[in-house]
């Protein structure tokens, strides 16, 4: 194999912090054994550290040093183009039965998985260091939070884990000496980054992942989709608490008064916009922050549902990002953030689709080929990413590191819908919510590989991270509800809806800020809405549209429910439910029956 990720060979004092619990280190001696590495490199997530491994990570053309001047400490790593996204058919809940895993995951044998990706692993590591990364995920203080280890032999990775987690001593302080402590074991191996040999499975009853062949982020930052939602889903289902696909921002009134949402949008669907939203000029004293931008742990709390974001950054998509579009994302990668498969200008800085400006007359695009504005291919790649430390993020809300979480008024599941699904509208109550959130569906996006822009149900945006049987899951929300005496309300969104000329409706972005606060009325219980159907809906002026440029019929458009599409909507559902083979919760089977009533009345 070809030696892609070399050794390097750190000074005294560095990559030598190994932790004190024999648990862990008899993993790592094992994991050696196996992969048999020319070094072992114990981070620390030290400021000293990671110069080192940038000075090292440039030496080896892992990282492009960016223009200092326009993007400070920055920095730009260029996938394999064979791995730019995660790929759901090589994903794996490995589970002893099929049943556990359930009608949504590929499942494969624990025992036949663990011996295929040993083959693989055996003598992985030679000629490479082997990183080993400790990690926390959730505030310091937090009960919800929990300990990782990822080893891995890329340099991205552990520069990419130190943005994206509290890295390092802090969870060697966490995790203490007890041989029986939880944690996550994260193996990781580039192999040859061969799309032939890329598996990424995991084993939720050993807390176990482990992952090879890709160096692109959701399949190697195993903190995030692979610990923080599938196996943390199976942990929060065991241990009676959530773990979810939402972003949690706080919306502040002029007058003081603060709520907190979670929403649930699948990939590449505007979860990181709508958690930076920065208010249009006529909601003047209203400001919104972020907790968090991709995923939610939350639990009960005195009947409430409280969040924390268990991550430390964000992972975020990059074309279309600009000062128009999402001004505090566009401060917060300005400086300290690692650019993936963005163009690289003359002048060393980073240009994509989307960005303020004139395109440059010559970059270097994502692949490290000229480009010119001239060119039928992209200069970013459509899924290219940054990681910035959410402390960039001007918006970040001042209680992102309170170890309670924040208490949850509002959920809000949303899809990209061309076509059916109104702007905004409101469950009746919990059960008829979780039947919104299992019923969603969204256009596929570049986030993973595969067909973009086909309608698929993508349940609680939860489909390609849901670490169990989907009917479990299901259940498991209904049971949360049961327990829940002050629940948030539940609303579906929809900002992706067309007009007859094949443009979106709405104009999104910070002009969601009008569906956001409809939903803030509702919850204070002074916004109007009329029944309908699919449940409670904003009539046009119940929401605030002063300012906008919009007219009556694109309004009008947004709102309306067409019965047409609904007929082939609720056959959809239908479909989904019975493509599930049985698992579907009886009560959810009969909010649908309701639904469907409800259109016959
Ligand atoms: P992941 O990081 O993959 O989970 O994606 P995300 O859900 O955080 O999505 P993100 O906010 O990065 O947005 C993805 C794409 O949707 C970008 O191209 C955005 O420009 C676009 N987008 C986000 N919000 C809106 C909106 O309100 N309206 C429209 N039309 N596009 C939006
Ligand atoms: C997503 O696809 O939902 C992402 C990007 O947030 S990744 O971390 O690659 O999964
Ligand atoms: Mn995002």
């Amino acid at each position: 194999m070809k030696n892609i990720a070399p050794a390097i060979f750190p000074p005294n004092g560095i990559g030598d912090t190994k932790p004190t619990n024999q648990a862990v280190l008899d993993w790592v001696h094992e994991l050696g054994n196996l992969t048999k590495p020319e070094n072992i490199f114990w981070c620390d997530g030290s400021e000293r550290e990671n110069e080192f491994l940038i000075a090292e990570s440039l030496k080896q053309n892992v990282l492009i040093k960016l223009n200092e001047k326009k993007v400070p400490r920055s920095y730009l790593h260029r996938s394999n183009p064979n791995d730019v996204a995660r790929v759901e058919k090589v994903t794996f809940i490995c589970t002893p039965t099929k049943e556990e895993a359930g009608p949504t995951n590929n499942w494969s044998d624990p025992a036949d998985t663990y011996s295929k990706l040993y083959g693989l692993l055996n003598g992985a590591m030679r000629g490479r260091t082997m990183f080993v990364v400790p990690y926390i995920m959730g505030p310091p203080d937090s009960p919800l939070t929990k300990v990782g280890f990822e080893i891995t032999d890329s340099k991205y990775v552990v520069l990419s884990m130190r943005i994206m987690t509290r890295m390092g001593k802090i969870a060697l302080k966490r995790l203490g000496n007890d041989p029986k402590a939880e944690w996550n074991r994260g193996v990781h191996s580039l192999l040859d980054v061969d799309p032939d040999r890329r598996f990424i499975c995991h084993f939720p009853q050993d807390n176990t992942i482990i992952s090879v062949g890709s160096g692109y982020g959701g399949n190697v930052l195993l903190s995030k989709k692979c610990f923080a939602l599938r196996i943390g889903s199976y942990l929060a289902c065991k241990q009676g608490w959530m773990a979810e696909h939402m972003l949690i921002l706080g919306v502040e009134s002029p007058e003081g008064r603060k709520h907190y949402v979670a929403a649930a949008f699948p990939s590449a669907c505007g979860k990181t916009n709508f958690a930076m939203l920065i208010p249009p000029a006529h909601f003047n004293g209203w400001k919104v922050t972020t907790v968090g931008d991709d995923i939610a742990w939350m639990e009960i709390r005195d009947g409430r549902l409280f969040a924390v974001n268990p991550e430390n950054g964000y992972f975020g998509v990059v074309p279309g990002t600009s000062y128009k579009s999402n001004p505090n994302a566009m401060k917060s990668i300005e400086h300290d953030t690692l650019y993936t498969n963005v163009a690289l200008t003359d002048d060393n800085d980073v240009w994509w689709e989307g960005k303020d400006g004139a395109p440059p007359k010559h970059a270097i695009d994502w692949r490290g080929n000229d480009w010119t504005p001239d060119s039928k291919e992209k200069a970013a790649h459509p899924n290219s990413r940054f990681a910035t430390p959410m402390r960039n993020n001007p918006a970040l809300d001042p209680d992102v590191e309170k170890g309670e979480g924040v208490p949850i008024s509002a959920i809000i599941f949303g899809g990209r819908r061309s076509d059916t699904v109104p702007l905004v509208y409101e469950a009746f109550d919990w059960n008829h919510g979780v039947y919104l959130g299992a019923t969603m569906a969204s256009e596929t996006t570049a986030a993973a590989t595969g067909t973009v822009g086909k309608v698929r149900r993508d349940p609680m945006a939860m489909l390609p991270f849901c670490g169990y049987n989907i009917g479990d899951y299901f259940r498991h929300w209904m049971d949360i509800g049961k327990r829940l005496t002050n629940p948030p309300l539940i609303f579906n969104v929809n900002w992706f809806r067309k007009g007859e000329n094949g443009k979106f409706l709405w104009p999104g972005f910070g002009e969601n800020m009008r569906v956001l606060k409809w939903v803030i009325d509702r919850c204070e219980q002074t916004g109007g809405a009329l029944k309908s159907p699919v449940g409670w809906l904003p009539s046009p002026h119940d929401l605030d549209l002063e300012e906008l440029d919009i007219d009556h019929k694109s309004v009008a458009d947004l709102l309306g429910i067409d019965h047409e599409e609904w007929q082939k909507e609720l056959a959809e559902h239908k479909m989904f439910f019975d493509s599930l083979g049985g698992v579907v919760p009886e009560e959810l089977q009969k909010q649908r029956e309701q639904l469907v009533a409800r259109f016959n009345e």
